[in-house]
């Protein structure tokens, strides 16, 4: 079964690694497509890190296949039947958000890892200055 999933992925953290893992072991293939810095402003999220710094640390992941760029919210339809998704992943503070896609493939909803995210990282990578 081929996963796909999509995120910033900024200051990568267990966080994302644990949504990666659980997003991967649902299948045998896992595509992660990684938001552009462009759309990234489009989201009103200002990464700390630019697009190829968060590839290249997606990129060293063993349960990551592969990666596509992320430019759009509606890329997710073309991109399931391009790269043959089975199976949609998101974590739950996405719940619902893209049910419209059930008709493509599963779509899931994974727990958020409390305690942990990237606006905490960058706090403190701000911090130490
Ligand atoms: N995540 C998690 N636990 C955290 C932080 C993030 O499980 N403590 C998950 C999110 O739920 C998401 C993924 O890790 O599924 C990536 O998170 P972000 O990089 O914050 O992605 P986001 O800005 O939500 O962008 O089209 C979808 C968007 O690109 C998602």
């Amino acid at each position: 079964m081929r996963v796909i999933t999509y995120g910033t992925f900024d200051t990568l953290h267990y966080g994302h690694i644990l949504l990666l893992e659980r997003a991967r072991a649902m299948g045998d293939y896992l595509i992660v497509g990684i938001s552009s810095d462009e759309f990234n402003e489009g989201k009103g999220k200002r990464a700390h890190f630019d697009y190829e710094t968060r590839k290249r640390l997606l990129q060293s992941l063993r349960c990551v296949d592969l990666i596509i760029p992320e430019h759009s919210w509606e890329q997710k339809r073309e991109d399931i039947v391009a790269h043959k998704a089975d199976i949609f992943i998101m974590g739950d503070d996405w719940k619902g958000k893209f049910d419209d896609l059930s008709d493509l493939c599963e779509v899931h909803y994974l727990p958020r890892t409390p305690n942990v995210s990237s606006t905490l990282m960058r706090q403190h990578l701000a911090a130490q200055g």
